[in-house]
């Protein structure tokens, strides 16, 4: 069985995987185990299942020569197998912002009861950047032209997209020229899986192409309309206190969790929990009332609006069932592992699936139909109020749980930085020139077996914050860094540099801040874009002092994201593994050649410390190139200097 305190940092692994092993229940950790050794011509990226005469596989020191049936190449084969990959997490971003526009045009149409628009300034910044006449029309005539044209951006076939205004003048200048402009959210994707059949497209650099065109159709386009329309729909965020950790879990309540990606339906369980009626039935079942909490990306979705606790992330889902204090853990869709319920069988847990287009054999399924959410929602909260009774006293609810803020939207960071007359992010720039902040790093993304749990992200952030870079977080980085205390203002007097202390203590805020869930990644794209337009850091994004990471990656999704950093002018580096290795073309491409096509690049070190100190060496460069890496002296002006100033 897997050690606890051998993979990972967090100590309510180490206690509920002893009791899972009490238990007899097997948890990820110990299927890892089992895995081993890996397949390395899978690891490398050098084995390809795409027609039936394979498996072809490549010997990454048996020489250049080597192809697979068909003839393809190490670079054919890596190039193939990457690209898919990112059209497997755009394709996840961009039907998870398809299933939102379409709830929200139901919403706007008044068919789906129990939704309303609940930020106008939003839908009307929307409406201007897709160009809807506001005129004298009503906030629902206009959110259905918004709808209407969201939708429509993801089958879109000409053209493109609507949102690559929004990015920096130079660079839509490049992609247009490199004709990587995406012309719809899902023609990129299904492209991508045209160019990657047998025989079609096999020039690793013209495929790699496809995938950046995809991946930006995944930033610019599908996440970015999934974060701006659940805004419009659910409320912009601002800061929140909230807490994280399975110390959240309640004794004497009904526990319910919410896991997956979706903010649709939880937002509804967020208002059911909180009826007389749910209250009563609780406690006639002899709960002291009904404990609602988040779980990945769904949890940080509910926290970012409301300040609902999380539960953990990615690599806590299954021992958060073992805690054994759990009625039930709701799902709707992605990171949601197959094996819950099977977990759950060991305990009174329900599972219960809420997606038609993700259901687990062995969980209950109540189906989410935005045109009857409420009665999902009542049905889902009743069937955990009923299931209290029957908790065993096989309970061990961890102590650990810390507050975090969350909530730092960009509108929000621009309010903070700005006030409410003149929101802006100029002290940010301010700040970046005068070399208090040395730069701005992104770290996202998710958890995997292959590193120890929370490890990378917790040991990247510190070494980031400690050298005065300010660091933006998403996803499952984003809750591992507020368990190891990271997002709350005093942190930036514990491990930051003192320059971006200095910073974090005027303003008030954390050093690290929760921007979100993963399709929120589209919010650092916003901020990015905001400090170029601010000036004074360059006329792109690749001209700016940032880095982007993600230490612990694991999903399709992830590549996808880190994918569209790249594409944006982002240097990013991911640890665990990388999907290419095996092909020293494509990597050398991926790693060096591509900051020269495109500004941005990919990087690969495992060690989360030295990979920030390769984000830091970065950002000097940047640095360098702008003019700003010498600390300036302030020099007070006196009247016969300003009277010099003037006869000049
Ligand atoms: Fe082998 Fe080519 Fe088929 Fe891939 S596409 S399995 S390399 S024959
Ligand atoms: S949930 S994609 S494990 S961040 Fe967004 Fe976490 Fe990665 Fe899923």
């Amino acid at each position: 069985m897997a050690d606890g305190k051998l993979v990972s940092i967090d100590k309510t692994v180490e206690v509920l995987l002893d009791k899972m092993e009490k238990d007899g229940v097997e948890s990820c950790w110990d299927r890892h185990l089992q895995q081993e050794p890996r397949c390395q011509y899978g690891d490398l990226g050098l084995c390809c299942r795409h027609c039936g005469q394979g498996p072809c596989q490549i010997d990454p020191f048996g020489g250049e020569q080597q192809k697979g049936v068909c003839g393809a190449t190490a670079e054919t084969i890596a190039a193939r197998h990457f690209i898919r990959m990112i059209a497997g997490g755009a394709a996840a971003h961009s039907d998870h912002g398809r299933g939102v526009a379409e709830v929200f045009l139901a919403a706007a149409k008044g068919e789906a009861k129990g939704y309303e628009i609940k930020d106008e300034q939003k839908l009307l910044t929307m409406a201007m950047d897709f160009g809807v006449e506001i005129g004298d029309k009503s906030i629902e005539e206009i959110a259905v032209e918004v709808g209407e044209i969201a939708l429509a951006q993801f089958g879109q076939q000409e053209g493109e997209l609507k949102y690559i205004k929004k990015a920096p003048l130079k660079r839509q200048e490049l992609w247009h020229k490199l004709g990587v402009t995406p012309r719809g959210v899902d023609r990129e994707i299904v492209e991508i899986m045209h160019r990657t059949h047998i025989g079609v497209d096999n020039d690793y650099k013209n495929l790699l192409l496809q995938g950046t065109r995809a991946a930006i159709g995944d930033g610019w386009g599908g996440s970015m309309i999934a974060t701006d329309l659940q805004d419009a729909l659910f409320g912009t965020p601002y800061p929140v206190l909230g807490r994280v950790n399975l110390g959240v879990l309640k004794e004497d309540e009904v526990n319910i969790i919410i896991h997956g990606h979706e903010p649709l339906l939880s937002e509804l369980i967020v208002v059911v929990s909180q009826e007389k009626e749910m209250l009563d039935l609780a406690t006639s079942k002899g709960a002291q009332g009904i404990n609602l909490v988040g779980m990945c990306c769904t949890g940080n979705e509910i926290l970012m609006r409301h300040g609902i606790p999380v539960a953990g992330d990615f690599l806590q889902q299954e021992i958060a069932i073992a805690t054994g204090a759990a009625e039930a853990v709701v799902v709707d869709i992605q990171c949601i592992m197959p094996s819950l319920p099977s977990v759950a069988d060991c305990y009174h847990t329900k599972v219960i699936s809420t997606s038609p287009k993700a259901k687990f054999p062995g969980a209950t399924h109540i189906e989410f139909d935005e045109h009857n959410a409420l009665n999902s929602a009542k049905e889902i909260v009743k069937t955990a109020i009923n299931n209290f009774p029957n908790r065993s006293r096989n309970v061990n609810i961890p102590k650990e749980s810390v507050d975090l803020i969350a909530g730092f939207s960009y509108e929000t960071i621009n309010y903070l930085l700005g006030g409410m007359f003149r929101a802006s992010c100029r002290p940010l720039n301010d700040n970046i020139i005068n070399g208090r902040i040395r730069g701005i790093a992104g770290v996202v993304g998710c958890n995997s077996v292959r590193t120890r749990h929370g490890e990378g992200h917790v040991e990247m952030v510190k070494e980031l914050i400690k050298n005065d870079v300010i660091v933006l977080q998403t996803g499952c980085s984003a809750i591992d860094c507020a368990k190891a205390g990271l997002m709350v203002p005093e942190a930036a007097g514990k491990y930051a540099g003192s320059g971006l202390a200095e910073v974090c203590e005027t303003v008030g805020i954390p050093p690290v801040l929760h921007m979100g869930s993963c399709v929120d990644n589209a919010r650092i794209l916003i901020a990015a874009t905001a400090v170029i337009k601010e000036g004074g850091l360059g006329d792109d994004i690749s001209e700016m002092p940032v880095a982007g990471a993600a230490p612990e990656w694991m999903s399709e999704k992830a590549i996808s994201i880190g994918h569209y950093f790249v594409a944006s002018g982002v240097y990013t580096v991911f640890g665990a593994n990388f999907p290419t290795l095996g092909s020293k073309k494509l990597t050398k491409h991926l790693f060096e050649e591509l900051e020269e096509q495109i500004g941005g690049m990919w990087g690969f070190e495992p060690d989360p410390v030295k990979a920030a100190q390769l984000m830091i060496k970065h950002i000097d460069k940047k640095r360098k190139a702008l003019g700003i890496d010498k600390t300036r002296e302030r020099v007070l002006y006196d009247m016969a200097m300003r009277r010099e100033l003037e006869a000049v």
